[in-house]
């Protein structure tokens, strides 16, 4: 069966609250939508690219050129008895992770959907898994109160772990200050999305005395070997996300010593076979991975809950319920916490959830339509106007 159609939308959901990492502000939630369509079924994916290339090098623009100059060509006259046979369609294109892993995705739900089972169970997913612990992701906030008091919020909620973004002068401070408010057990860990290089290895050596879980991606995301020598003058576990791009990122990582615990990010690695394999990779190593996030909303979230029922999926992942970012996802019902600290796997066939069609035509701003080697456009041209934004 080859996919008839491939529709972008361009999905604009205002945040609650602004999301502040190293990198930047975020107070708006961008992605392009992609919904496949064959024989009556159809799949869909979000990428988690964003406007500008700060987390990674990808944005709005280089996917959906991506897409249309150099995946969506290759996918034409595939014929797709496997989703696995996507990675190798696309062969030589280097890079244009975030690109692959929509596409690749979506036809993921829609060939699973197609075999009416849940996405899980072609993954290879522990179907004991009906829900999978969760943590929250807390930006940086304006001062220390402000911190403790969201990160009491959360914890009440049952959130399993609280993670804290830092950057160079909000760090140690805020740090203890969550510490000492939230007492010893609780776990708390902290994000730095690669705001500091080897040489600041003895300042990040007195975060060890907050018994953090772990430090998330600390140096540069090329800087593999220094997080290697950082990790040995720390006894807080390295974990590792912008700098794992591959499998192959994956290996090196483990085998010099630089990750002791890894981030997957569907979206970072190029889609669920590739975070497959550096699950498959870690877990043979033993080292524990945990399901990473991009502030998705309820398709890219339901991926990722897909993806999470691996087993070697140990550790709360970033994965939080819909109201932690949105009045309305674009799926209804929502996601919701369970008392348990948990979120529910969908059990429906492929993901388990589909876009609202109301909520969908009010967050779509853009909107277009590929059909075999023929494209329509609805909305303005995407690279002027409107569409300047992506
Ligand atoms: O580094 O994990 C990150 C959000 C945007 C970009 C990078 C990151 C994050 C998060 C949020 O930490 C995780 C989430 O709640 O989706
Ligand atoms: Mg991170």
């Amino acid at each position: 069966m080859n996919i008839a159609s491939l529709t972008l939308d361009f999905i604009e959901i205002p945040l609650r609250a602004p999301f502040e990492t190293s990198f930047g502000v975020e107070t708006v939630k961008s992605c392009w939508l992609l919904t496949v369509e064959s024989d009556g079924v159809r799949g869909y994916a979000e990428t988690v690219a964003d406007v500008e290339p700060l987390y990674g090098p990808e944005t709005h623009a280089t996917v959906y050129y991506a897409l249309k100059n150099h995946l969506w060509p290759r996918l034409q006259s595939l014929d797709i008895n496997d989703p696995q046979a996507i990675w190798q369609a696309f062969g030589a294109i280097r890079g244009n992770n975030m690109a692959k892993a929509g596409l690749e995705m979506a036809i993921w739900d829609w060939y699973a959907r197609s075999q009416k089972q849940p996405l899980y169970a072609l993954l290879g997913g522990d179907p004991r898994r009906t829900e999978v612990p969760v943590g929250v992701s807390i930006g940086i906030q304006p001062n220390d109160m402000a911190l403790i008091d969201m990160a009491q919020a959360y914890w009440q909620k049952g959130y399993q772990r609280l993670k804290i973004k830092i950057r160079p002068g909000r760090d140690i401070g805020p740090l203890q200050a969550l510490r000492r408010a939230m007492g010893p057990d609780v776990p708390i860990m902290a994000d730095a999305n690669s705001a500091y290089q080897l040489q600041d290895a003895q300042g990040i050596a007195q975060w060890d005395d907050l018994s953090l879980m772990m430090i998330e991606q600390p140096l540069g995301a090329t800087d593999i070997i220094d997080h290697a020598t950082l990790a040995q003058s720390l006894r807080t576990p390295i974990c590792l996300d912008e700098s794992i791009e591959s499998d192959d990122d994956a290996r090196v990582a483990i085998k010099i010593g630089a990750a002791a615990i890894m981030n997957i990010k569907l979206g970072r690695v190029g889609g669920h076979q590739m975070a497959r394999r550096i699950h498959d990779l870690a877990y043979a190593k033993g080292v524990p991975v945990w399901c990473g996030g991009m502030l998705e909303t309820g398709i890219g979230r339901a991926h990722n809950l897909h993806m999470t029922t691996l087993p070697g999926f140990t550790l709360p992942g970033d994965t939080s319920a819909s109201d932690r970012y949105f009045y309305e996802d674009l799926i209804d019902p929502p996601f919701e916490l369970s008392d348990r600290g948990t979120l529910r796997v969908p059990s429906g066939d492929g993901i388990g959830v589909e876009p609202d069609p109301v909520r969908l035509k009010k967050f779509s701003q853009y909107h277009e339509t590929w059909r075999g080697g023929k494209t329509s456009a609805k909305g303005g041209v995407p690279h002027g106007g409107q569409g300047a934004r992506f």
